[in-house]
């Protein structure tokens, strides 16, 4: 049970929030929104009446927080993102509007179980991993700390594929959220818009001789905005999710059907709605598909078009634009925003050149999330030019401008124009997302302090050169709210019983924890909720995979997407190191571990496939082989998801965060892991660094090379084989997977990855192996002095106050945004006459 204190119940509310008036409109739904009595109602019913009862409560706030932003004029950032993982909304509306425990005792005092109806609802999927869920968390802060924002995407009919695994491969089945309707959303089909594709471009002088440029599309898709609160918490502020559907601008195209070629008529309308239809199941490189570039410009078009109704709405003039409104791109995915205000002010709105620049530069910031090279967005010019024509030539005329400023600064440097243009010559030619993004916004950030300074020094730093006023470090967070209070409720409670609850709003306050580090009482109870949470996962393993893991053993979980360059597989070599170990002393004194590992490939990435498969395999025989009685457990979670994870971080132990030095920009479950007591052992990268300063070196496992000793392995030559060569162990374990052990005695299986490590190793398994064979077995002997593993564990939460993503956007609105907190009250009720 949730403490009254930490969720009061909020005041003024229209319908109510006492447990009377949650079973009232309960009953109510059921009846007149399901239209079910109890006899035939299904446990969906029941998650839908609960979410419409729900719904009730965020509309009324929703709908004052419009009313203020409409009559104040707001100034409001927008975030744009191709993704927004938001996960499960019932539980987490429940708590930020103060009234879990009530809608708890309603449902029970019905008959029903909370738990149950929350598992009920299928999450919104619509990303991949840190990025869109990094775009979710940043939604719930900007909505508790009452800044006016709307986040605007794409509602992708099917979101993130469903994982199964069979043989131990990743099978993918298509995710369809939308298959029991959604309560949560609205659709706003009055203010649909309509996008322009392909075609060609007219220049002409119009009757009074202006000058004017004509788009002339070959085809036209309407975008529908559906609308979704998001609820601050405990604020009356709801702010505003607004994803784009595709559709036909017609149903039919009539002069087929009229020809009697209804087939053709329906064709058109398929084609528009696959605009819409699925989410890129890659987490960093879509290069060159056509469809993709289509759903950018589709949702950059209609949420731009969406700001411009949103300003004559409020009687604003076109000339304040960016005093209106601050858009924050999502990495380069939205970046054609840039050339497509500029078409809207410049074309359709006969706005002069460089009076719309001025204004689009003022508007724009972008937030790079990867310096990995794959990852770095860039279009085909031939394929750009055809789907967007009139984009083609404004950043043309962007480019030409852009340089003649390069070489004003630094003149004589062909190369570096060369190296900045918007345009890629080198080769076939390339429109350079990123450079785009950099060349029309006013602020550029990185996602943690050594990712920042990575972009500064060596991706951008031509950028950084020209313009190092716009760079900054925005180091990434999450929000406690979902990760901590409706994740691990027992641990919410331990905590808030100590230090009261002004650290759900305020996390910095967590350091208060640390009066009781050493206080016995409260190591044991922070100790019988890990133990809890962990016996809770290890019942839900046993039931759905059958595989029996010991609560009291070290819960050793690495759950994030699967890359080489997260590495899983450096994971694996320690396991079995450890089981070769076991095997050559079957009396080996080793502390019981398990070891968890969740997370999707992208369907076309073979080597993260096959490293799926590995886990599986070393599982397979770690599991059943008699020697190891137990000792170690393997399982791989399948269809790691935003509803899943809450079960997962609390039960950690130690979390995982190894990748190579450098390549990991950020990262944010090592935030979630942490915040839940769980420690970490981790490499030199990303937001470990700055974890590692806050929580204290001593509280944290660290070990591999760091950033510039990876740069200058590399520079000097490195040589995998020649570890593999002198370490035995590593040499063991490699050998292990290499003769087919773990694959039936089929030593081809593998091959793949091995000869990628042997041969090149881009990632540095083989240079970090034995630093982390040691670091973990480190890690396991302070597990074994519980009292120390307890004091490390509460430390952790205590400082980390730094990585609430309310302080990622508090900076954002300091530095970037200069947007200020509007108050909202709860003061327009439902009208009574019109
Ligand atoms: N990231 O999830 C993605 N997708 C991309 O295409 C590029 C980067 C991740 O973004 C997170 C949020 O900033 C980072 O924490 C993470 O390191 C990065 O890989």
């Amino acid at each position: 049970m949730q403490t009254q204190d930490t969720h009061k119940q909020p005041e003024n509310d229209l319908n109510g929030s006492s447990v009377a008036d949650l079973k009232r409109d309960f009953l109510n739904k059921l009846f007149y929104v399901q239209g079910k009595f109890p006899a035939l109602a299904s446990l969906n019913d029941y998650y839908m009446a609960l979410s419409y009862t729900v719904r009730d409560r965020l509309l009324e706030r929703w709908i004052n927080t419009a009313a203020i932003y409409t009559d104040s004029g707001a100034r409001t950032i927008c975030y744009l993102s191709a993704e927004f993982l938001m996960g499960p909304q019932l539980g987490n509306n429940l708590i930020n509007l103060g009234i879990y425990d009530q809608a708890q005792q309603a449902v029970e005092e019905l008959g029903l179980d909370l738990d149950a109806l929350l598992e009920q609802e299928e999450e919104p999927g619509l990303g991949n991993g840190g990025l869109g869920r990094l775009a979710a968390c940043y939604l719930d802060s900007m909505a508790t700390l009452e800044i006016p924002s709307i986040g605007y995407g794409i509602r992708y009919e099917f979101g993130i594929f469903e994982q199964d695994i069979r043989d131990g491969w990743q099978v993918e089945r298509t995710d369809k959220w939308l298959r029991f309707g959604n309560p949560w959303e609205i659709s706003r089909p009055e203010w649909a818009v309509e996008v322009k594709l392909g075609g060609h471009v007219d220049h002409y002088t119009d009757e009074q001789g202006r000058y004017r440029v004509r788009w002339i599309p070959y085809e036209v898709v309407k975008g529908v905005p559906y609308d979704n609160p998001i609820l601050g918490y405990k604020t009356n502020t709801a702010n505003t999710l607004r994803l784009w559907t595709a559709e036909a601008p017609e149903s039919f195209d009539f002069a087929a059907f009229n020809s009697g070629n209804y087939a053709g008529a329906v064709h058109k309308k398929m084609v528009s709605e696959n605009v819409s239809k699925v989410l890129y199941p890659n987490d960093d490189s879509d290069r060159g598909k056509r469809l993709r570039l289509t759903q950018q410009i589709f949702f950059v078009s209609c949420s731009l078009q969406d700001t411009i109704r949103i300003m004559q709405v409020q009687d604003l003039p076109l000339a304040k634009f960016h005093e209106k409104f601050v858009i924050q791109l999502n990495d380069t995915h939205p970046a054609i925003s840039i050339a497509e205000l500029m078409r809207l002010l410049v074309d359709e709105h006969y706005m002069k050149w460089d009076q719309a620049w001025a204004i689009t530069q003022r508007t724009f910031a972008y937030t790079n999330h990867t310096i990995l090279p794959e990852a770095l967005e860039r279009w085909p010019i031939a394929l750009f030019s055809s789907l967007l024509p009139r984009h083609m030539e404004i950043i043309y005329e962007i480019n030409h401008h852009f340089i003649d400023d390069v070489r004003m600064k630094f003149p004589d440097d062909p190369d570096r124009i060369a190296r900045m243009s918007l345009i890629d010559e080198s080769g076939e030619k390339y429109v350079r997302m990123a450079h785009l993004a950099c060349v029309g916004s006013h602020a550029i950030n990185g996602v943690a302090a050594l990712h920042t300074e990575l972009l500064q020094q060596d991706v951008l730093s031509d950028f950084y050169a020209l313009y190092p006023h716009k760079f900054s470090n925005k180091t990434n967070g999450v929000t406690p709210r979902r990760f901590v209070v409706l994740s691990n409720p027992r641990l919410t409670d331990l905590i808030s019983s100590k230090i009261g609850n002004g650290w759900i709003k305020h996390l910095d306050e967590l350091k208060k924890l640390e009066a009781y580090v050493d206080d016995i009482e409260f190591q044991q109870e922070w100790q019988d909720i890990k133990y809890n949470l962990k016996r809770d996962l290890a019942n839900q393993i046993v039931k759905d995979y059958g595989i029996n893991v010991d609560p009291h053993s070290l819960f050793d979980i690495q759950a994030k997407r699967i890359h080489e360059y997260k590495r899983q597989h450096l994971n694996v070599l320690h396991i079995i190191t450890l089981y070769n170990r076991i095997k050559a002393n079957p009396d080996i004194d080793i502390t019981p571990q398990t070891f968890l590992f969740g997370g999707k490939a992208a369907p076309g990435y073979f080597m993260a496939k096959l490293i799926i498969k590995l886990i599986n395999s070393v599982a397979d025989v770690v599991n059943r082989d008699p020697d190891v009685r137990d000792r170690i457990k393997v399982v791989f979670l399948k269809d790691y998801s935003v509803k899943f994870a809450q079960h997962v971080y609390p039960a950690a132990d130690l979390s995982e965060q190894i990748s190579t030095a450098g390549k990991e920009a950020s990262g944010t479950g090592n935030m979630k892991f942490a915040m839940n007591g769980a420690l970490t052992i981790g490499t030199l990268d990303g937001a470990n660094i700055e974890i590692r300063e806050e929580v204290g070196a001593e509280n944290f496992f660290l070990f591999g090379l760091t950033e510039q000793e990876v740069q200058k392995m590399s520079a000097d030559g490195y040589s995998p084989i020649d570890y593999y060569h002198t370490n035995l162990e590593l040499k063991l374990a490699i050998d292990r997977i290499a003769s087919g052990f773990f694959s039936h005695g089929d030593p081809e299986l593998f091959k793949p990855l091995l000869h990628t490590l042997f041969d090149r190793d881009p990632y540095f398994l083989f240079a970090d192996y034995q630093a982390y064979i040691d670091c973990q077995h480190q890690a396991s002997l302070v597990y074994r002095d519980l009292e120390r593993w307890t004091r490390m564990s509460i430390l952790n939460v205590a400082r980390m106050g730094k990585f609430s993503s309310d302080r990622s956007i508090r900076e954002y609105c300091e530095d970037i945004w200069h947007i200020k907190p509007v108050k909202v009250e709860l003061n327009t009720s439902m009208p009574d006459n019109l």
